[in-house]
């Protein structure tokens, strides 16, 4: 067995390191597709990296203390695959590399968080990767912080590319980690000059090393090609009381006889003339997928360097009194006495009545929850007493201080969206974080990633329509609630009153398939709910929260529109038009109910006019063909909000109109 202080021969390195070139070359020449230039050029690196520092044991991919390895440069997916499938890890096996990009393989264009063991996040869109593994590095520094470096003190490898780093996200994920001082990150940098486009120098000339350092980094260059330097590199970074930066220098496609060095080497089958051209360089058995005698074995041996570790891990976290409780953390389970706290706040909101901002009741059942829980872990980018994310019975995390359990993340809602993406797949941490609902859209990228990776994130955004107010139409978010919608695997929740919040509290907390977006509004909303009822009501997406015999009218609300479709109501009533209301906090969770409940909802033989001050997309498909939408059609405008609900005609009064314009047409 290899161990750490052992310093590789370098002939031995580029032996090993062949074999993913190999394997990288064959298998995007068969798909016909992908990108061997990122894999051939950093073999060498990933292989110093995989073979004496990273602490990982294939038999056990899911050992809470192994070291975190991200793809950050996710179309180098090869590198990946190659590692795992050399290191023994259960899959991919050979016939699955030899099935690259194709629909029956887990070896996806870019690595996907789920679908082999060793794929800590899904990396592709550039960026991502290195500011989820911010996220993972302050989980892992949390949850040394409560459980002590017995049982976890490990760290996290990032390869990330030159577009990793030209990406904005990096700027806001290199300073968050740089000021919280996350000195168990260590990012290689694949230094290769090379883009798409061609060479780097096209569109960027920053200083990367400098641009590290000022925002609090460590740095050192090597030949990313010279096993020695990677070492000595890597050797430096263990010891670093600051985040790491590495800067390897190599050649992208590194062994292609005339694409090595050059933007062709990025990505495409290199055809079968450069591959053998290459494979007579590297000294590669000509055969596809052929592997040099031994190295298989070797690799193989590489991959059971880590089981040592693990079995004394395993011991002293038996031993340790903490156990259970580290057990429960890692699972994420969320014990009864929650639920119970909850529906004794849930009774005690129907029973006042507040007239409050649901980011205020918000607060509240984030009290219950912070003092029940400690693996919430809260923050905001920079809006914390707007958000009301900070509740008094929890801390701020400092920097090299990890006993709070807040994150500032400064202005950076997509550094902190990442990074909270990165909690979550670390394990043992349930990340919420606030913003702004308008600035969802910075945050987007990182809200669809942990969509697609189906991870437990709670995204807190508050300031939910025109009732911003005097901000203005930069502030009031429109068209954010369709656009978020839209995103498959995301629980869009608006509750209408208090007693709603804490419910949409209690699913997003119940909800480990997925992240949930909570919006929820500034101004203040009346409680509707005002009888004490037991059970979530908001679980079922949409309920009849008022109703009526012989109802001719149905009038569908989220958010604080629900407390205006009361107003309409009284005032339809009083018209002598019977008048139910409907309060509707998720869409996705409405539609997954069986048709019969749907269609008793939505109320039959009576029309459904639909009130949200966001835009129309997507209203139609409950309000049919008669039915009426009372909400935004353009931006908003700047004035106390009151008048601005006016200005744009969402009223009661107006609602009451388009039930009245609606049932003449029925
Ligand atoms: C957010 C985002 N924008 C664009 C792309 C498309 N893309 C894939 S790789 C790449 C840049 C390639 O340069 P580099 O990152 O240096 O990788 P290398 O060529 O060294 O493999 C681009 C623009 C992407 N994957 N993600």
């Amino acid at each position: 067995m290899e161990s750490n202080k052992t310093p590789p021969e370098q002939a031995e390195i580029r032996r090993l390191a062949n074999a993913i070139r190999g394997l990288t070359m064959d298998a995007v020449q068969t798909a016909k597709s992908g990108h061997p230039g990122l894999p051939m050029g950093m073999a060498d690196a990933a292989t110093v990296l995989f073979s004496r520092f990273l602490r990982f044991d294939p038999t056990d991919p899911h050992w809470p203390d192994r070291d975190r390895f991200v793809l950050s440069a996710g179309h180098g997916s090869m590198l990946l695959y190659s590692l795992l499938y050399l290191l023994g890890y259960s899959g991919p096996t050979l016939d699955q590399i030899k099935r690259f990009r194709q629909v029956d393989s887990p070896c996806a264009g870019h690595p996907e968080h789920g679908h082999l063991p060793g794929i800590e996040t899904t990396t592709g869109p550039l960026g991502q990767g290195i500011s989820n593994a911010v996220g993972m590095a302050m989980a892992e520094r949390l949850l040394s912080a409560r459980f002590g470096d017995d049982i976890v003190n490990h760290k996290t490898y990032v390869i990330a590319s030159d577009g990793d780093l030209e990406e904005g996200i990096s700027h806001e994920a290199i300073s968050l980690a740089g000021h919280y001082k996350l000195k168990n990150l260590i990012v290689l940098w694949d230094d290769n000059n090379i883009t798409i486009d061609g060479d780097r120098s096209l569109a960027d000339s920053s200083n990367t090393i400098e641009r590290f350092e000022a925002a609090g980094w460590k740095t050192t260059l090597c030949d990313g090609h010279s096993a020695q330097e990677v070492f000595r590199a890597l050797t430096e970074a263990q010891s670093s009381d600051k985040p790491f930066l590495i800067a390897c220098k190599t050649v992208i496609g590194f062994g292609f006889p005339t694409r090595a060095g050059t933007q062709k080497a990025h990505s495409d089958a290199p055809g079968q003339e450069e591959i053998d051209g290459a494979k007579k360089t590297l000294g590669l058995p000509p055969a596809a997928f052929a592997l040099e005698d031994g190295v298989l074995e070797k690799w193989r041996a590489i991959g059971k360097r880590g089981a040592e570790a693990r079995a004394a891990w395993t011991k002293r976290a038996d031993a340790s009194p903490m156990k259970a409780e580290f057990a429960a953390t890692m699972a994420g389970t969320i014990p009864p006495e929650l639920g119970r706290q909850l529906g004794e706040l849930k009774a005690k909101l129907a029973a006042e009545k507040p007239n409050a901002g649901t980011r205020r009741t918000s607060e509240k059942a984030l009290e219950v929850i912070n003092g029940v829980l400690k693996t919430t872990v809260g923050g905001s980018a920079d809006l914390t007493p707007s958000n009301n994310t900070k509740t008094k019975n929890i801390t701020e995390i400092k920097p090299g201080d990890f006993s709070g359990r807040y994150i500032h993340y400064g202005i950076r809602e997509h550094g902190m969206a990442a990074a909270m993406n990165g909690m979550a797949l670390h394990g043992g941490i349930i990340p919420y974080g606030g913003t702004f609902l308008v600035f969802s859209d910075y945050c987007r990228p990182a809200i669809r990633l942990a969509a697609i990776m189906g991870i437990r994130v709670i995204f807190v955004m508050t300031h939910d329509s025109i009732g911003v107010g005097e901000d203005g139409p930069t502030h009031q978010p429109v068209e954010h609630l369709a656009a978020l919608r839209a995103i498959p695997n995301l629980l869009v929740i608006r509750p209408g009153d208090a007693v709603e919040t804490v419910e949409a509290w209690e699913l997003a907390l119940a909800n480990t398939k997925g992240p949930t977006l909570l919006a929820f509004s500034r101004q203040d909303v009346p409680t509707v709910r005002s009888e004490k009822i037991d059970q979530n009501m908001s679980a079922k997406g949409a309920y009849e929260i008022a109703g009526t015999d012989n109802a001719k009218v149905t009038l569908i609300g989220t958010g604080s529109e629900v407390g205006l479709a009361m107003e309409a109501r009284d005032l339809l009533n009083k018209d002598g038009i019977a008048t139910r209301v409907v309060s509707m906090p998720c869409w996705s969770l409405f539609d997954e109910q069986p048709a019969a409940y749907r269609t008793q909802v939505l109320g039959p033989g009576t029309v459904q006019v639909a009130v949200e001050a966001g835009v129309r997309q997507g209203w139609g498909r409950y309000t049919g063909q008669h039915g009426r939408f009372v909400g935004m059609h353009s931006f908003g405008a700047s004035g106390p909000y009151k008048d601005v609900y006016k200005h744009f005609g969402i009223t009661p009064q107006a609602v009451v109109d388009a039930a009245k314009a609606a049932l003449k047409n029925s």
